[in-house]
């Protein structure tokens, strides 16, 4: 925490004690400034009226208000303050409430089983540095963009994708990447896609990135094969498009034009709740599948009727969602998600892929689990095309 600026942290915890160990770790982990709320009502009003706040350690089992009412307050307040969630609870229950917390739109960076060690503190508290600077290097002012301003970047091609590599977990070897869509807006900077995915869904307006994301990373990857990297390029694919049964030809049209062999681009689809329109789907996704291109399905394990999918679709690889694979080693009930979604993958004969691999304690158990690619910070985050060869150049295993 050498680079400790300024860092407002409340700590709302009923316990007089163990409020005080976690204000003195705090404090000696380079918090600036460490106020405290001994209830929900009483941390309210502080985050309503003191000057800012970055970071809120908050306790979940609270008489008169409970953490999880807090949270939701706090949510409505719409501050920006990152939350750490502290509780004696059994982990599958600080999974749900993470998982709620996360829903309300809080940004929540972790979950820390009581006792609060001054090392759990410290590993969240720099992710918590690690995230805001991310965010701002991402998002410089958290601009909002009018779907006109989305649309015009989309047409003048100011969006490319970034790759994140995807890695065999038997031999290290890169076996490809992730495109995922950035916006190089010329005033704002690299614009993430929260601030644009959705709102291109919703106004039907999300084959337009697609088209551009499919040919860019198609022409990436033919560029990779001619460098001597014969890997595979992934490209996420909304379900709304696979509505409209000229996609297939549509996609196989552009990346017949980029000359990629269909066998080295994978579609990832997130399964997601209840497909009225299930039939046009089926029928683009086999069609592509007859194609040669692999069909990957995204975020498994977050959806609805997740085995019914499997079986009526022709996927060939399974992607374990990162918010399972993050932390497994460490947590059983997350273990049994994974190992049962494994386990699924190959009953099916398909890959699985982890997702949010973060670190070598997930990376060991999911390999020794017989997981077959990893993906995640431990191993690489998404960058740029150009630095994305040196970066095949340098884990290379010829
Ligand atoms: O890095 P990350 O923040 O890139 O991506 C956030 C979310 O945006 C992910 O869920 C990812 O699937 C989605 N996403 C990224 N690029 C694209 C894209 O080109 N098309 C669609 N539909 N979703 C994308
Ligand atoms: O398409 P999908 O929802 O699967 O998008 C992947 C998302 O996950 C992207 O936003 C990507 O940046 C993010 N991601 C990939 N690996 C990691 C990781 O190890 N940690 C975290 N926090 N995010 C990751
Ligand atoms: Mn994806």
């Amino acid at each position: 925490m050498s680079s400790a600026k300024v860092l407002t942290v409340l700590v709302v915890e009923d316990h007089d004690f163990q409020r005080r160990t976690i204000m003195r770790m705090l404090r000696s982990l380079g918090a600036s400034d460490v106020i405290e709320a001994a209830e929900g009502k009483q941390a309210l009003m502080l985050m309503n009226h003191a000057t800012h706040i970055d970071l809120v350690v908050c306790d979940l089992d609270m008489p008169k208000m409970d953490g999880m009412e807090f949270l939701r307050h706090l949510a409505e307040l719409k501050v920006e303050a990152s939350v750490i969630i502290t509780s004696a609870k059994d982990r599958s229950l600080l999974t749900s409430v993470e998982k709620m917390a996360r829903a309300y739109g809080i940004r929540l960076i972790g979950v820390i089983e009581k006792p609060v060690t001054r090392h759990s503190l410290a590993d969240l508290i720099s992710r918590h540095r690690s995230d805001t600077f991310q965010t701002k290097q991402m998002l410089p002012s958290a601009p909002r963009f009018t779907l006109e301003e989305i649309l015009y970047g989309v047409q003048q091609k100011q969006f490319e994708p970034f790759f994140q590599a995807k890695v065999d977990f038997a031999t290290g070897q890169i076996l490809g990447a992730e495109a995922l869509a950035r916006w190089c807006h010329p005033a704002h900077g690299l614009i993430s896609p929260d601030a644009f995915i959705a709102p291109l869904e919703h106004s039907g307006n999300i084959n337009d990135l697609t088209y551009l994301m499919l040919e860019m990373a198609g022409i990436a990857c033919r560029h990779w094969h001619e460098q001597g990297y014969p890997i595979t390029v992934s490209v996420n694919l909304s379900l709304r498009s696979l509505t409209d049964t000229m996609l297939a030809d549509k996609i196989t049209h552009i990346i017949q034009s980029t000359q990629l062999d269909p066998s080295h681009m994978i579609l990832e689809i997130t399964e997601t709740v209840a497909m009225t329109d299930i039939a046009p789907v089926l029928e683009n996704l086999t069609r592509l599948r007859m194609r040669g291109f692999g069909l990957s399905i995204d975020d498994y394990g977050t959806g609805f009727s997740s085995m019914q999918q499997l079986l009526r679709i022709p996927y060939t690889e399974l992607k374990i969602d990162q918010s399972f694979v993050m932390g497994c080693a460490g947590n059983t009930t997350l273990l049994s998600i994974v190992k049962s979604s494994i386990d699924i993958a190959r009953q099916l004969g398909i890959k699985t892929v982890a997702e949010g691999v973060e670190t070598q304690a997930d990376w060991e158990i999911l390999k020794t689990l017989g997981c077959d690619v990893a993906q995640g910070y431990f191993i690489a985050k998404p960058m740029a095309g150009n630095q994305f060869l040196a970066f095949c150049r340098s884990f290379w295993q010829g």
